[in-house]
């Protein structure tokens, strides 16, 4: 079902969303791939016997998410897949610029894309959005508070979006992971190898592509399926908190 889709991926140039467009692009999907690191997206493209636009893009900055997506009215599947947490620690100690980066990005540029490319699904009369929301969204942990609120919206955008979409013929999902990794440390803690390693330290934690084989599962059901949410743990992870370390 997938074959010939067009497929749009944000946050394309690292980790999940770089997997999906492998898997996507493997299931004969034509895709379009955002990020703001366009060179990426070019040697990804590259890489992908599919169909590929590559769109250098900020999800945050609404008018541009306006103009360079309006040409795309014919997106099959859009996988809100940008976001990113910055910094953990105590709310109360916490940083302006952390917070405004995860709720423009995980939540308004989330919002911006998909009431753009929404409208032309409904007129179309079928369509699927995946939301790349987290565990993180179900359950929240120390140091956390605004990263974890900011996938709690998603969560809460991806139902309410379903009941406004019903009817229409367009289906609203969410792949909520656990500790997959990615960059996603690397970029929560700018580099500090010490506290990157730590998250993942002592067990098997997700790959990227575990979660991709999860997306395209959920976008290649049949029309009358709608997988509302998948939760993917690491075997080891019990909930945002409990990590068994061997
Ligand atoms: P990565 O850091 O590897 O990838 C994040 C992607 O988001 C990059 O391609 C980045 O591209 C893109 N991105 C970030 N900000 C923007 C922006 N303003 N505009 C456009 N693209 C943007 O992390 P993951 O692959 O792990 O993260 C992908 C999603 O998965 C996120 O929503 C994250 O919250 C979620 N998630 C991750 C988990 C994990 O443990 N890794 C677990 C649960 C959920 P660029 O910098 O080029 O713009
Ligand atoms: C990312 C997973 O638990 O590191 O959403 O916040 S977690």
């Amino acid at each position: 079902m997938l074959v010939d889709a067009t497929v749009l991926v944000t946050g394309a140039s690292s980790g999940i969303g770089q997997a999906c467009a492998h898997s996507f692009a493997a299931r004969g999907a034509n895709l379009v791939l955002c990020a703001r690191r366009g060179e990426r997206l070019e040697q990804l493209a590259g890489e992908l016997d599919a169909e590929v636009t590559v769109l250098e893009l900020d999800v945050r900055d609404r008018e541009a998410v306006t103009e360079q997506l309006a040409p795309f009215d014919q997106v099959d599947v859009l996988v809100n897949n940008a976001g990113l947490a910055a910094g953990k620690g105590p709310l109360q100690e916490g940083d302006f610029d952390h917070w405004d980066r995860m709720i423009d990005t995980n939540v308004t540029g989330l919002l911006n894309v998909t009431r753009t490319v929404v409208p032309g699904m409904v007129a179309r009369g079928s369509g699927h959005v995946v939301n790349i929301g987290s565990i993180a969204g179900r359950d929240t942990y120390p140091g956390g508070a605004v990263y974890c609120a900011s996938k709690a919206a998603v969560d809460r955008i991806t139902r309410g979006l379903r009941m406004d979409l019903l009817g229409t013929g367009v289906k609203v999902s969410t792949v909520d992971p656990g500790l997959v990794e990615t960059e996603f440390s690397v970029v929560r803690f700018e580099g500090d190898t010490d506290k990157v390693n730590k998250v993942y330290e002592g067990i098997d934690p997700l790959t990227a592509e575990d979660i991709a084989e999860t997306v395209t599962w959920v976008a290649d059901r049949p029309p009358n399926v709608q997988v509302t949410e998948v939760v993917v743990l690491a075997a080891e992870q019990a909930t945002a908190t409990m990590v068994h370390r061997g």
